[in-house]
């Protein structure tokens, strides 16, 4: 930690809402760099994911976390709305996500679960996707009835300047404070980490809608040795675990060919993240039923 200056402004901001709104694009956005893996599917992310950004004297601490889970009471979604409630409890701002012009029973219930006294912005994302724009103001006021929101953010968490001027909107919010982190921390996450999310994001990615959630990825070395010819060298080797057989072969695709794709893409996204030479060896493996069972589940890293 860096010790008090006059002046520093910190905070910490969390990011809610159900799933696929947009949450860990607006993170990515708002800190300059992918910390945090996106795709059109639920349940994308699934641990806590802290995002830091520091511009002038403020130090702006964004926390990602899963969609709130409303639909099935699996150990795997009791684990991640346990998170989420922990990222809410304690936090100088929350930036509540749903997409612009909707509000649906699941939005509903993630907005029950705040508590009172903690300013919340509800932040209307896709605006680029609401053709008729004349439809938001009257969508505006019935979400002003709905909760003491203590402001609108009509944007789009794809265009820059919107991205700028929520930095400006959340700033009036956080207090004089010491920063937590040095002024060039991206995240508290470890490359390890980043390596086992970015495996996930492209098996997501390169099997499309086929492959269900119920997949994760471990990883089984994470060693960085010497070079004389790079500056940083990187070993790195993962399993991606399934339920089924037919997931496995899935993944590993014809001749092998998709297994291959996803590792060469993972490789080099952490190359530039690392900025280091890395060598990645992946694997499949079947252990059916873990998104079911409490102990597997805690055993693979959720709470
Ligand atoms: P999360 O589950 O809330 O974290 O949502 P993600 O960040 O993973 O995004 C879900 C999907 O919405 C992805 O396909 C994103 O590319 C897309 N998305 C996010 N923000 C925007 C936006 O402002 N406009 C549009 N059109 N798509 C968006
Ligand atoms: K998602
Ligand atoms: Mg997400």
């Amino acid at each position: 930690a860096t010790p008090a200056v006059e002046g520093q402004r910190c905070g910490v901001i969390a990011i809610v809402g159900k799933p696929n709104v947009g949450k860990s694009t607006l993170l990515n956005a708002l800190v300059g760099q992918k910390i945090s893996i996106t795709s059109r599917k639920a349940q994308t992310t699934r641990h806590r994911i802290t995002g830091i950004r520091t511009q002038g004297a403020t130090q702006f601490i964004f926390v990602d976390t899963p969609g709130f889970q409303t639909r099935h009471a699996t150990a795997l979604n009791k684990s991640l709305n346990k998170t989420v409630m922990g990222a809410i409890g304690d936090v100088d701002l929350i930036l509540f996500v749903v997409e612009a012009g909707s509000f649906t029973l699941a939005d509903a219930k993630v907005l029950s679960l705040f508590k009172p006294g903690i300013p919340t912005l509800l932040i209307a994302n896709k605006l680029d996707n609401v053709h008729r724009r004349a439809e938001i103001a009257p969508w505006l006021r019935d979400m002003q009835e709905r909760h003491p929101f203590a402001e609108f953010v009509p944007m789009s968490a794809k265009n820059k300047g919107d991205i700028g001027r929520l930095y400006g909107i959340c700033e009036k919010y956080l207090p004089e404070a010491p920063w937590w982190y040095a002024a060039d921390e991206l995240t508290d996450r470890s490359e390890k980490f980043l390596a086992s999310e970015t495996v996930r994001e492209k098996l997501f990615r390169f099997t499309g809608d086929e492959l269900p959630y119920t997949s994760t990825v471990i990883i089984d070395k994470f060693e960085e040795e010497k070079s004389k010819v790079h500056k940083r060298m990187i070993r790195i080797a993962a399993t991606i675990v399934v339920e089924r057989d037919s997931h496995k072969a899935m993944i590993i695709g014809d001749k092998g060919e998709r297994l291959k794709r996803i590792g060469t893409e993972t490789r080099q996204e952490l190359e530039k993240l690392m900025d280091a030479k890395v060598f990645l060896e992946l694997w499949v493996k079947v252990r059916s039923g873990w998104a079911d069972d409490e102990a597997r589940v805690r055993s693979f890293g959720y709470e």
